[in-house]
């Protein structure tokens, strides 16, 4: 098989870079190591930054998101059991707007279906080839053969688990790292989330998070231990925490109904700023992860995947290579930034264990100085609604 761009893995950053390529009339095939079910089940991030939607309706793939989608209006923050809220909209009326990863990955894998497109499911990548070469080679296994794409480039948009990150020589010693002590129990649960209970909660107890997937399916979080035993918490025992951890001195409580689904999200962040070597470059949780308490992560692969297509177009149409060598510079001065606010916002909301009533107290003037400062309320916002885009 040969094409211009090989893409590892069908997320949000490898389906959507083949969308914008594909505009730009750069053929691609996209190689998924896992099944069509699996891909489309996924339950993973919910809410987009105002540049996703714009990105995702600029490339024809923002429908349903304009149906579907739920704009936000305001943060509701809870700590020492009162309810506080900002607005989340900033003066070019920018917003965050709710609609599932899970939604955004279906729209583009029905687009490139319809499109007749090539993208393989149970594909996996084994290794690649002469990545430093004019011709690198991507080797997969594909009902029940060893397979080759010769490409022009290779994108590597296979997570934080792929194979892509280590083909960069210095991708190591280039990696930074830190794994916070606590962790995050999800469900996805079958109850019209309730607008009164919303957004983050600070407690004694461990932070507690209520999002919604829609306007009848909800996603809540509770912080635990890493090593917390899963099942033994009762469909009760997980509403119950939740109404306590939410608790915010009103009759408020969260609309209960079936658990649909129970998962663990390990907190971390990571960064890889060796994210191009040769004719690779690598996008999204391949390159970088963010603790999900700054709903950055698929909007950070937007934004790499924004610098790459174009990266690419210049480079395979005009042989232009200014973009592709100044990728990893681009990318990163966005990563960072929005890296540094997922973990405030995680430092802020998250008991640490044997943390002291001192340590409290400062999570608690951090959340004043967002929510009752005028300059505090300007950083919560510009913070959460992302950098403009530089490509
Ligand atoms: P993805 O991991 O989505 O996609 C990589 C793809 O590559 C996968 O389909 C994988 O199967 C495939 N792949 C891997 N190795 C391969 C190989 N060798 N060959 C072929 N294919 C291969 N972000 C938010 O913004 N908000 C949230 O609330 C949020 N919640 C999250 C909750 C959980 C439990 C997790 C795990 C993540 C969450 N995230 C959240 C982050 C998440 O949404 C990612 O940022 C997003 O999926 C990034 O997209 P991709 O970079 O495409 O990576």
């Amino acid at each position: 098989m040969r094409t211009q761009v090989g893409i590892i893995g069908a997320g949000p950053a490898g389906l959507l870079l083949a969308r914008i390529l594909q505009v730009h009339g750069i053929e691609s095939v996209v190689l998924e190591g896992r099944s069509r079910d699996h891909v489309l089940a996924r339950i993973r991030a919910g809410v987009l930054e105002q540049g996703t939607v714009d990105t995702l309706n600029e490339y024809g793939v923002g429908e349903r998101l304009m149906h579907e989608g739920i704009p936000h209006a305001e943060m509701q923050l809870r700590w020492a059991g009162r309810r506080h809220a900002l607005p989340l909209v900033d003066e070019t009326n920018r917003r965050m707007t709710t609609y599932g990863q899970a939604k955004v990955v279906r729209d583009l894998i029905d687009l490139r279906e319809t499109d007749h497109l090539p993208l393989l499911f149970d594909a996996p990548v084994e290794s690649l080839e002469d990545v430093n070469s004019d011709r690198p080679r991507i080797r997969f296994a594909h009902d029940g053969q060893q397979r080759t794409l010769e490409c022009d480039f290779i994108a590597g948009c296979d997570g934080f688990h792929g194979v892509s990150r280590q083909y960069s020589p210095d991708a190591e010693e280039k990696s930074a790292l830190r794994e916070y002590p606590y962790g995050w129990f999800g469900v996805l649960v079958e109850a019209a989330p309730n607008p009164e209970i919303r957004g983050f909660a600070h407690t004694t107890r461990g932070a507690a998070v209520c999002s919604a997937r829609s306007k009848t399916i909800g996603r809540l979080y509770l912080q635990v231990d890493p090593n917390e035993n899963l099942d033994a918490w009762s469909d009760d025992d997980i509403w119950n925490e939740l109404d306590l951890r939410m608790q915010d001195g009103s009759n408020n409580r969260l609309n209960r109904g079936r658990i649909l689904q129970r998962d663990f999200a390990r907190l971390r962040a990571f960064v890889c700023e060796s994210m191009r070597y040769g004719r690779l470059c690598i996008a999204g949780d391949a390159a970088h992860i963010v603790p999900p308490s700054g709903a950055k992560g698929l909007n950070l692969a937007v934004g790499d995947v924004r610098v790459l297509a174009e990266a690419l177009r210049r480079f395979l149409t005009k042989g232009d290579t200014d973009l592709i060598d100044r990728y990893s510079e681009i990318c990163l001065r966005r990563i960072w930034h929005s890296v540094h606010w997922s973990c405030l916002l995680t430092d802020a909301i998250h008991m640490a264990p044997g943390q002291s009533r001192f340590d409290t107290q400062m999570q608690y003037e951090a959340l004043q100085h967002w929510v009752y400062t005028e300059i505090g309320r300007k950083h919560f916002v510009s913070s959460m609604l992302g950098l403009p885009y530089e490509v």
